[in-house]
């Protein structure tokens, strides 16, 4: 934990407090050390979270994004639509509140909230713990919904396949080149809620110009969790991801 602010974040030498609206003098070794033990430890945990999934051939997937762009929306129709294909269990990371389990759980897919507290991203320890609540044996994908934010969750490995992040289009099609380290760390983004595009001044090429500057080999997937439109390429994604792992 940072001694300054006693946030869980903040990982590596080029320590930065921007964000939170105030900075380092410089001579804070001791800081940058503990982060440093602390990332190195999220890494351990990560790998031994790695080879649990392995061992058991599930797929694991980090959902990232701002608070509100629709990661829980995307897990109840994707939970909903795939039922009966894929057998999925899901990991809630929130602050407070047990609402996005709540969701989930109406779907009858296995959820459990993890509350962070004021923690702004979920670690590796979180997750080892947390899924014990499930039979991994018979569980093919875990879906991890992260704390929403765009900056912390970047950094900690939890033992994903792949980091996805969620971008809807409210949020301003500068958001990739504003937050690049979340988008370099993402295989996927999914930019959501494409319903909206004719009621905003979204510029959709633009955005993925942008995405594709900061990190050129991810993949990008449009949709909307309202309409239904873009699902379709998801599910493919998801199915050819889940065979690649089985293989
Ligand atoms: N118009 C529209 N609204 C959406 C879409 N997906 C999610 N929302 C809405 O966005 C809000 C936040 O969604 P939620 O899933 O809770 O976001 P999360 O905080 O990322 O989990 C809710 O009011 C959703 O109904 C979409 O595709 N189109
Ligand atoms: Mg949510």
């Amino acid at each position: 934990m940072c001694i300054d602010c006693g946030c869980n974040s903040h990982p590596g030498s080029a320590h930065q407090h921007d964000q939170h609206g105030h900075h380092h003098d410089g001579g804070t070794s001791r800081t940058i050390r503990i982060e440093e033990d602390l990332l190195a430890k999220n890494n351990r945990l990560a790998a031994s979270n790695r080879a649990r999934f392995r061992a058991v051939k599930i797929l694991a997937l980090n959902l990232v994004s701002s608070p509100g762009s629709g990661k829980t929306s995307l897990l109840e129709r994707t939970l909903s639509d795939l039922a009966g294909r894929i057998t999925f269990a899901v990991l809630e990371g929130d602050l407070q509140t047990t609402n996005d389990a709540d969701r989930i759980a109406a779907t009858g897919v296995p959820v459990k909230q993890l509350n962070t507290g004021a923690g702004c991203h979920l670690d590796a320890h979180m997750v080892g713990h947390g899924v014990e609540a499930f039979d991994l044996e018979a569980t093919d994908i875990l879906m991890i919904e992260n704390v929403g934010n765009l900056v912390c969750p970047a950094a900690f490995d939890l033992g994903e396949d792949h980091k996805i992040v969620v971008l809807s289009v409210t949020e301003g099609e500068d958001k990739p080149l504003k937050y690049p380290q979340m988008f370099q760390a993402a295989d996927l983004v999914l930019i959501n809620k494409i319903d909206l595009l004719p009621y905003l001044q979204f510029n959709l090429e633009q955005c993925k110009e942008f995405t594709r500057q900061v990190n050129p080999l991810v993949e990008i997937i449009e949709l909307s969790c309202h309409s239904g439109e873009g699902l379709a390429t998801w599910y493919d994604w998801l199915s050819r991801e889940f065979i690649r792992k089985r293989a």
